[in-house]
């Protein structure tokens, strides 16, 4: 997964991105880049790393302009080389800049049309330099960057692209567009700041970034639907192609900030009410439980570990203390750093644990490496029992998406039943959220009827193109990267046209 974002406005924007990035930092944190325009000259850093380390002063510095884009990256399709860290760029027409969050489905295929078809190279393994080249490829014939010559090419780059995209552009001349896939998959929202020069937009992958730099929200980009800001400052909006949202549900059960709201669901009252459901599912099915405690797994699940102790009127104790020093586990590069880093940065507090029968709470569960030695830490700080709960059904199928999961192999669910799971991780039971349960835990804290995309819990992808061929390929790229160092999907350019 990826942060992005994007600023129109009447002064230097290099501050606000990097202070946007920051608050992305949550979606990725191993490579940020930032690019600006300024009076016709692009300017672009980019590089490994948390936003704070990538930017020196001397970096922005040269970061000009009125408009710019954002983006921090987490790998998905494509390698961890500074080389593919975003924004992207092509020269022609006018000069595109490109911040991705998503992942495409159709990546191969466009790969090999493009450079047949359109004779355009594409350099990186990255999927977003083959939205980049479609997209610029669209706009090729027109004169000038005008909303309607944007708003065609968009249209016609949404029809040619399958996948989740949320994507922002910056392009010379013109201004900065926004585009959401038909399905909504990923989030994007924009907001405006009124000035005495004038209105400044933002648009960005969660409306915390809008919080926090004094953005009045406006809307979320619609599936299917272009926003385009023109250098004038004016905002111009269009439904290119036919859209039904259907947001990502692990948006909300562990990847957006909880002071996020996503598609009029505010990602904190969804995780209260996974605690609330997944303690109605605990009570019906082991009415004599023997839980003495509920402890959660800091951070995320504390939302639904609060809401579960209160409707099971159970006590909730803090077990365990995290090192906020150290980054987010799940989103580490290799599972060598992933495994040996749990240790440093959780520990628990043995009174706590002591003689007691606890539940330990957490949002979800993926390889099992992590709650395995969670478990470990609870039996020897002397639990009597250990019990463990997930906010989210078990995961069993790869995301195609953009979120980094793990092929099939690696889920520690994959082909197993919720006992041989509860065995494999070392708890005494084991208890997940029913999918039924997850949906409507999010939709009792929607403003509106919502649909979700659920795959990685229930395989069923809706974009309606992934086969098991297509995983087949992506989890054989996937092994490859593991044993030699970085490739992608897209490498295996066996695709059909
Ligand atoms: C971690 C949130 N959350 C914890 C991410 C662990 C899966 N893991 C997904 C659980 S935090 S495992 O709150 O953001 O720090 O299945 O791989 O063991």
């Amino acid at each position: 997964m990826c942060g992005i974002v994007g600023i129109m406005s009447h002064e230097g924007v290099a501050q606000d991105l990097f202070d946007a990035l920051t608050v992305l930092q949550h979606r990725g944190q191993d490579a940020a880049g930032i690019m600006t325009l300024d009076d016709g000259h692009f300017h672009l850093r980019k590089a490994n790393g948390l936003v704070r380390d990538v930017f020196l002063l001397r970096h922005m510095e040269r970061l000009k302009g009125h408009c710019g884009i954002g983006h921090v990256r987490y790998p998905t399709a494509g390698s961890s080389s500074e080389e593919e860290a975003q924004p992207f760029f092509v020269n022609a027409p006018f000069g595109i800049a490109l911040a991705h969050n998503g992942n495409l489905t159709n990546a191969a295929e466009l790969k090999a049309a493009m450079l047949q078809q359109d004779r355009r190279h594409i350099n990186t393994h990255s999927d977003s330099e083959i939205l980049l080249n479609v997209f610029a490829h669209a706009l090729g014939d027109a004169k000038s960057p005008t909303p309607a010559a944007v708003f065609d090419a968009a249209t016609q780059t949404m029809k040619t692209l399958k996948g989740a995209y949320a994507t922002v552009m910056m392009i010379g001349g013109g201004g900065l567009l926004a585009m959401r896939d038909p399905f909504g998959i990923r989030p994007l929202v924009y907001g405006v700041k009124k000035t005495p020069k004038g209105n400044v937009y933002m648009i960005a992958s969660e409306t915390v970034a809008l919080d926090t730099l004094g953005y009045e929200f406006i809307s979320d980009v619609a599936p299917g639907e272009a926003i385009y800001i023109d250098f004038k400052g004016e905002l111009h909006r269009q439904q290119c192609v036919p859209g039904s949202k259907h947001p990502c549900a692990f948006e909300f059960v562990y990847l957006a900030r909880p002071d996020s709201i996503i598609d009029g669901v505010p990602v904190h009252w969804a995780r209260l009410n996974m605690g609330t459901y997944l303690a109605k599912h605990i009570m019906s099915t082991w009415p004599d439980h023997d839980i003495d405690v509920v402890i959660p797994v800091p951070d995320t699940a504390r939302s639904a570990a609060q809401a579960l102790a209160t409707a099971m009127n159970l006590p909730m104790r803090e077990g365990f203390v995290k090192n906020r020093y150290i980054g987010r586990t799940f989103i580490m590069p290799s599972q060598a750093t992933r495994s040996k880093s749990v240790r440093k940065k959780l520990n628990a507090m043995s009174m706590e644990f002591k003689g007691k029968n606890v539940l330990l709470v957490d949002d979800s569960i993926v390889r099992g490496t992590t709650c395995k030695q969670i478990i470990q830490m609870a039996r020897d700080c002397g639990a009597k029992k250990v019990y463990f709960a997930s906010a989210a059904p078990a995961v069993r199928h790869p995301n195609v998406y953009g979120i980094d999961m793990p092929v099939r192999t690696d889920l520690v669910a994959y082909g197993k039943t919720d006992e041989e799971v509860a065995k494999h991780i070392g708890c005494d039971k084991l208890i997940y959220q029913t999918l039924d349960n997850l949906k409507a835990a999010i939709q009792h804290a929607a403003s509106e009827p919502l649909k979700l995309e659920t795959s990685v819990f229930d395989g069923t992808y809706v974009t309606g193109d992934v086969t098991a061929e297509y995983i087949d390929k992506l989890e054989s790229a996937r092994h490859q990267s593991k044993k030699n160092g970085p490739t992608s999907v897209i490498d295996l350019s066996n695709a059909v046209i």
